[in-house]
């Protein structure tokens, strides 16, 4: 009999504060997709955290459900992965709460993302928009995960799910795993096709031209490629002061699985035209197959619910014995 070897934790978990952007794309759901494979994943919607941005409750249910069956769509197995919804397991709330003891005001203080956020939600700067990474910390201790597979905006909450962890295990013994992050080399940070100096967001809705939703008319998106802010010297090259090219170099990169250098040799002495024309017909290529299973499953209510009904049982068994483990070392009567 052979030995079975276990494979590396994988986790991760995505918003469902609107349609995926192609930057959420490229940047974590491609990746996530061909890691399976090799790993044990876990991957979840994060509606916990999309509240700290005021949702209509209505959509929100219903964007939760697209969103794990757009998981779907795109090729992640619910039958060898674990697919779920956040709010499900109790343990995510119950463990963030002991971590927020053991994570400073002022190492909060410093994310970018919720100085961000707060800046573009000036009305609503609630205390879970501050604690935001102590839930995510949470998310991922949980699982004991090795490695962590996201874009490069969120590196800066990684490390402080790292420092939390250290933290608790030099007070307590090995509780947790220290996880790892896995930031592709091409894709990791998609940028607004009006403005390229942001990264692109799907909860963008001041210009729609600005970010292609993986579920936009195939039309559509070619025409926001064709529309995408450039510049005047028509040369296409990677170039710090050329954002708009250098992101639709990168954008042709992530898609056709080739570094932007690669790309940028590809299209030497090629106009914008062309181009971005070229730049279109990869993009929809890659996405109209998932458009086309996404409209498929949708259509079967009970599969999708024996999904998430599966999903956070599983994700529930493993989270809670974590928990426990936590509980116990902090003085809970467990
Ligand atoms: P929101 O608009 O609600 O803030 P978002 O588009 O920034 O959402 P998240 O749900 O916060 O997306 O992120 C999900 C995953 O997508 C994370 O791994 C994040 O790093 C990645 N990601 C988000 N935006 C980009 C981008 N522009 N380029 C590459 N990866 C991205
Ligand atoms: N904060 C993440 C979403 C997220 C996440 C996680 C990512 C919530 N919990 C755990 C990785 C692991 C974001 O992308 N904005």
């Amino acid at each position: 009999m052979s030995e079975e070897i276990k494979k590396s934790v994988i986790y991760s978990a995505m918003q469902p504060s609107g349609v995926p952007s192609l930057g959420n794309y490229l940047g974590a759901l491609k990746n996530w997709k061909n890691l399976q494979q090799d790993y044990d994943c876990i991957f979840a919607i994060a509606n916990m955290h999309a509240i700290t941005v005021r949702q209509n409750p209505t959509e929100l249910r219903k964007k939760t459900r697209d969103l794990i069956t757009l998981f779907i769509a795109i090729g992640i197995s619910p039958e060898n992965n674990i697919l779920y919804v956040q709010s499900d397991v109790k343990a995510h709330a119950e463990l963030a709460w002991i971590l927020n003891c053991y994570t400073y005001m002022g190492e909060l203080s410093r994310m970018t993302q919720f100085k961000d956020k707060s800046a573009k939600h000036a009305d609503n700067i609630n205390a879970g928009l501050f604690t935001y990474p102590v839930l995510m910390a949470a998310d991922i201790l949980l699982y004991q995960a090795d490695l962590v597979p996201v874009g490069e905006d969120q590196r800066q909450h990684l490390e402080i799910t790292r420092d939390i962890a250290e933290r608790f295990n030099n007070l307590y013994g090995d509780v947790f795993k220290i996880p790892e992050g896995f930031i592709p080399k091409t894709g990791a940070r998609i940028m607004g096709l009006q403005d390229p100096t942001k990264k692109m967001s799907k909860s963008d809705t001041d210009n729609d031209n600005n970010v292609i939703h993986i579920l936009d008319d195939i039309n559509l998106i070619a025409n926001k490629i064709k529309r995408a802010v450039t510049d005047s010297d028509n040369e296409v090259r990677l170039s710090p002061d050329k954002p708009g090219i250098s992101n639709l170099l990168n954008i042709y990169g992530a898609v056709t699985g080739k570094t932007a250098e690669e790309a940028q040799n590809e299209f030497k002495g090629t106009g914008y035209g062309e181009f971005k024309k070229c730049v279109a017909d990869a993009v929809v290529a890659e996405i109209k197959p998932i458009q086309d299973r996404f409209k498929e499953l949708s259509a079967d209510k009970a599969y999708i619910d024996s999904v998430i009904k599966d999903g956070a049982e599983k994700a529930a068994y493993i989270a809670n014995k974590t928990l426990r483990k936590a509980q116990k070392k902090v003085g809970f009567p467990v």
